[in-house]
């Protein structure tokens, strides 16, 4: 498909990193960076845990959990029972490989080591030869403001909370005064990137926290690469997670479109499902129809070397 330099995606979690991994399978591993979310992470037990690097990162290194799409395979879970046993929290699930990540992130992060270079060791340890880029080495953390007393944080809105509030807004705390990562900005000015793809991820919690880091929006604009989303809906719904009840909380037409409107002048091109396809006439900017849902491995090499193509198409 015309790709022998280097490629960039954004990615939250679970669903962005299939595509993620279907990218990494098709180029060579070292053409592809993978821009991450931070805004989801949070401090757990004293551990600082980074959700979406961690989904990235087991999924490309083959260890994750692929039923559950966060966390390892073959996990085993006795600290979690423990801690149960002890009257301790218990609504975010650590499993007992996972909380070495946790636990050396910590350590590392403590040593003054930034959360690239943590990244960078944990991959070259879990033999990932892709780029992770954490959005900033700064702190972001996603809010959400439900009506319902004070904001909550992500992991409490999704995942203690079942993603049960209602939805008025979201911010992200600390964007503001948060550095850009250095080799992301070095990588948008790199004339050899030839495509950005954003994957199918959430863009108001896993899309926006990144955007919203000063300068990284601009960057990406004044990039000559092409940027391509592929739709997190399919069909009037999410494939997981809360998105479509986040954009009807919204008042956002749960279809397609609403998320190529919402990237609006980002994007040279936008992929849809075959069962959006008759969404692709109203499309602003050039469309491809196409199979997005990844159930399978090959499914997943299939969509992005597609996405690759419909991108060199584009430059
Ligand atoms: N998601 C859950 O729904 N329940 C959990 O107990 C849980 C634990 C967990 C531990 C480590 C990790 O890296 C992710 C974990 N997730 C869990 C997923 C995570 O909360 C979300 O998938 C992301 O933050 C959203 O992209």
């Amino acid at each position: 498909m015309g790709f022998e330099k280097k490629v960039l995606c954004l990615s939250g979690g679970i669903g962005g990193a299939k595509l993620a991994l279907g990218l990494y399978r098709t180029l060579k591993p070292s053409q592809l960076s993978i821009l991450s979310n931070t805004g989801d992470d949070f401090e757990h037990f004293g551990l600082h845990i980074s959700p979406d690097l961690d989904t990235v990162m087991y999924t490309l290194a083959g260890e994750s959990n692929i039923e559950q799409g966060w966390g390892r395979a073959n996990e085993t879970w006795t600290f979690m029972e423990q801690m149960r046993r002890l009257g301790g929290n218990s609504w975010f699930n650590l499993g007992d490989g996972d909380l070495a990540i946790h636990m050396r992130r910590t350590q590392m992060l403590a040593e003054g080591k930034s959360l690239q270079a943590i990244a960078n060791e944990f991959c070259h340890h879990l033999g990932v030869n892709a780029t992770l880029l954490p959005m900033s080495n700064d702190p972001v953390r996603t809010r959400v403001t439900t009506g319902e007393g004070e904001d909550l944080m992500f992991q409490h809105y999704l995942v203690r909370d079942m993603a049960e509030h209602v939805v008025q807004s979201f911010n992200y705390v600390g964007a503001a005064e948060a550095q850009a990562n250095p080799e992301l900005l070095a990588l948008l000015q790199d004339p050899d990137l030839e495509a950005i793809i954003i994957c199918p991820s959430n863009p108001y919690v896993s899309i926006d926290p990144i955007l919203a880091v000063p300068g990284v929006r601009d960057a990406l604009k004044a990039c000559q690469a092409p940027i391509v989303a592929v739709s997190p809906i399919v069909g009037g719904q999410a494939i997981k997670g809360p998105l479509a009840k986040m954009m009807s909380e919204l008042q956002v037409p749960v279809k397609a479109l609403s998320i190529a409107e919402y990237y609006d002048d980002l994007l040279a091109g936008f992929v849809l499902d075959t069962s959006d396809a008759e969404l692709a006439a109203d499309l602003q900017m050039p469309g491809l129809v196409t199979n997005t849902v990844m159930l399978s491995l090959q499914d997943r090499e299939t969509l992005a070397q597609t996405v690759l193509e419909f991108t060199s198409g584009l430059r």
